[in-house]
């Protein structure tokens, strides 16, 4: 039996290092966590674990174009005629707005991800800003921090308190919620799970604090008045490392307990058990969940609780994100800073009113299946279904995207391609071997776009670049020690992080007090919104399940559970039991799903797994809105509100 090592390429906290068996016949057996990586060694996810399942099965097997009610199988050659054909149409006649190109993260590999938009780059056409998953998390950040990064992985096993705050790492990143266990296991640290749902994570937390949904700023006010009260701070490090200390002792004070406790239904005594903690812990870690910042004032949100570890004196004592602690030229593998024309960006969370408007002709999908994902599905599906637009989408396997395609093209899987990965949490990179052979009539994204563009007649000698050439150029500077080469031949390396002490602010100091977000006419501060409810309405948060990635994985475990999880309260004030099947609606739309009763949730919350379709196949993000946050542009998933009836 042959054995490969490879690197996960899906859009996730962990990345992990893979070891993948292969049979006689060169198929894989299976896919095992590979021992070589520190963060990700011990266990495979219940994703990886069945990768040797899903390479085989609903998958694209070759180029299909769309006949009346069904899809026909056509070859590559007639493939991508008919998709230059149409493209070069759209650009004559419309010009390169009209066209779009919609990818994400899918496969986040260099080769996969950044490399294909050179194509879009160099032609202008339309691309989205990637808001809808961490960028006002990110924006929020980098208003008091100058950028988004923090502490690593493997810093846990050293910590003595450990906040998961909107993050349900138990469920979305297991690696580091396992080194988080393994420093409560090696010297006792505490660990906090701060969640309106009693998720996995708080359900094996030493301590649960359950605020209302959207109720985090006051929360985390309520803590900073509280450390400040008690001479928790760090007087010497918010003199020379901070600034605008002041206004926030002054906004601080304005939240007495009873204010705390009014807005976020959290017992004061919880607040103080958890500034006490922080207070006497040597070290502690603040993990933002990308969960905590996607509602209406999700940056807000982040803004407040990244203060804590500034006036406790750590350097970035947060993790978000670490995508910009490194020092890789991303732009130049994409051609952003290649092209001489500027592509237009459009907002990807408001992307349904754009398409259903008849804003595009032609639409290119890449790594993606929107037509779950964004939200007000009903008007995102109106658009592409629309006579005037040409859809392309380049998949490994049939989605509900698909079913919108003029033109599907079949495209290789992480394991049946070589591609480099990098991490957004640790910072462990190893090149990534192809496992096996194609298993379909596939081919690689970086293939499919230089056909295009030789076919569109297009001339720039960057298009054409080997995309290895590129990869290591934007590698100059990445790695702490060895290079290029030596990740070529199978070198685990470690990329090099920016100074932890460094913050591109304004000032050069940590902006409690923020002058960018005052000059982007924004509060310096961050400000708690009202959580007003409509009569009878309930608020809905979805977020991510251990079985799939995504929409991901459907084919292996079925489809995602319609399940919507209600308060004993409100089950009873509704007339709702338990397995009864329930309308979920609002102004955008309805969904049924099954009705499960527990308290996880709190009175005027409800919960369903993301992503997911109702029993008549309603697609759940019908429900969301298109309309973006004012920071960062992110998605309000969690602000939606529904009524639930008994159908
Ligand atoms: N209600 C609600 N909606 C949400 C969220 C939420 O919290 N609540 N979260 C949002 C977030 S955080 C995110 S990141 C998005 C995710 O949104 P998407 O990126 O649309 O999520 P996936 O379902 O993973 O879709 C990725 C697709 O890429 C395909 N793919 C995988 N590998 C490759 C490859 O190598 N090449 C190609 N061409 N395709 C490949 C997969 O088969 C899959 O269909 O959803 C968002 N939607
Ligand atoms: N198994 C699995 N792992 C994944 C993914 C997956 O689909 N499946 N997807 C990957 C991707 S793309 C992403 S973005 C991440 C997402 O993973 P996380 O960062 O964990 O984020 P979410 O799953 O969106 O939500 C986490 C928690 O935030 C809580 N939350 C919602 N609103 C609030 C609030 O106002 N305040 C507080 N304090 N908490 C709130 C939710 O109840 C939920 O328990 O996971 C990645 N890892
Ligand atoms: S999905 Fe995440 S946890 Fe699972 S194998 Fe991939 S990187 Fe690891
Ligand atoms: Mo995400």
């Amino acid at each position: 039996m042959k054995q490969i090592s490879t690197v996960c390429a899906r859009d996730c906290y962990d990345t992990c290092a893979l070891m993948v068996t292969l049979g006689e016949a060169g198929e894989v057996l299976a896919v095992r966590d590979d021992a070589r990586n520190p963060v990700t060694q011990g266990f495979t996810c219940p994703r990886g674990a069945k990768d040797h399942e899903r390479l085989y099965k609903n998958r694209v097997d070759a180029p299909c174009m769309h006949r009346g009610d069904h899809f026909e199988q056509t070859d590559w050659d007639n493939a991508l005629s008919v998709v230059s054909q149409e493209l070069g149409e759209v650009l004559k006649e419309h010009g390169p707005e009209a066209v779009l190109y919609l990818d994400y993260a899918g496969n986040t590999g260099l080769l996969t991800e950044p490399f294909p938009r050179r194509l879009w780059n160099c032609i202008g056409a339309t691309l989205t800003d990637g808001a809808l998953c961490t960028m006002s998390g990110r924006e929020a950040l980098a208003l008091h921090y100058g950028d988004s990064y923090g502490i690593s992985p493997m810093e846990l096993l050293s910590m003595g308190l450990i906040v998961f705050w909107g993050f349900n790492a138990a469920v979305s990143s297991p690696h580091i919620w396992a080194l988080a266990q393994q420093a409560r296991k090696h010297h006792g640290a505490r660990i906090v799970v701060i969640d309106p749902v009693r998720n996995q994570s708080a359900k094996s937390a030493d301590l649960w604090i359950q605020p209302r949904p959207g109720s985090d700023v006051a929360l985390g006010y309520g803590v900073v008045n509280y450390l400040i009260q008690n001479d928790y701070v760090d007087v010497e490090f918010i003199q020379e490392w901070t600034r605008g200390f002041e206004e926030l002792k002054r906004e601080a004070r304005a939240w007495s307990p009873e204010r705390v406790e009014r807005i976020t239904g959290v017992p004061w005594e919880q607040v103080e058990e958890l500034g006490d903690a922080y207070g006497r812990a040597w070290l502690s870690a603040t993990m933002i969940g990308i969960g905590l910042q996607k509602c209406d004032h999700g940056a807000d949100q982040v803004r407040a609780v990244s203060f804590l570890p500034a006036l406790l004196g750590l350097h970035r004592g947060f993790f978000y994100t670490n995508g910009n602690a490194f020092m890789i030229d991303v732009a130049l593998i994409s051609g952003e800073t290649l092209t001489t024309k500027p592509p237009r960006i459009v907002s990807q969370v408001a992307l349904a009113d754009l398409v259903e408007a008849g804003e595009f002709k032609f639409i290119y999908v890449n790594g993606m299946n929107p037509a779950m994902t964004l939200p007000n599905l009903h008007a995102f599906r109106a658009g592409l279904s629309r006579e005037d637009v040409f859809v392309v989408v380049h998949e490994t396997h049939w989605t509900k995207t698909t079913e919108y395609a003029d033109v599907v093209l079949p495209a290789p899987t992480y394991l049946e391609k070589d591609d480099l990965v990098i991490p957004w949490s640790h910072n462990y990179v190893r090149f990534s071997p192809k496992a096996v052979d194609p298993v379909t009539d596939s081919r690689r994204e970086t293939w499919v776009m230089r056909e295009i563009a030789q076919r569109l007649r297009l001339t720039e000698e960057w298009l054409y670049e080997d995309p290895w050439s590129a990869v290591e150029h934007a590698l100059e500077d990445a790695f702490e020690e060895g290079d290029y080469q030596s990740l070529r031949s199978g070198e685990m390396l470690t990329l090099r992080m920016k100074p932890r002490s460094n913050y591109p602010t304004q000032s050069g100091k940590i902006e409690f007090c923020s002058s960018q977000a005052a000059a982007l006419g924004f509060d310096p501060l961050p400000v708690q919104a009202p959580l007003d409810v409509e009569e009878g309405r309930l608020v809905l948060l979805t977020s991510a399940t251990p079985k799939y990635t995504s929409t991901q994985f459907q084919e292996v475990y079925g489809p995602i559970p319609a399940l919507l999880t209600v308060s004993p309260r409100d089950a009873e004030r509704l007339g709702v039991g338990e397995g009864n099947i329930v309308t979920v609606a609002n102004e955008r739309g309805r969904v049924q799903m099954k009705a499960t009763v527990s308290d996880a949730v709190g009175e005027g919350v409800v919960w369903a797994p993301r992503q997911s379709e109702g029993l008549a196949g309603e697609p759940l993000n019908c429900l969301m809105s298109s309309t973006p946050q004012e920071i960062g542009s992110g998605p309000r998933f969690n602000s939606t509100t529904v009524s639930v009836t008994r159908h």
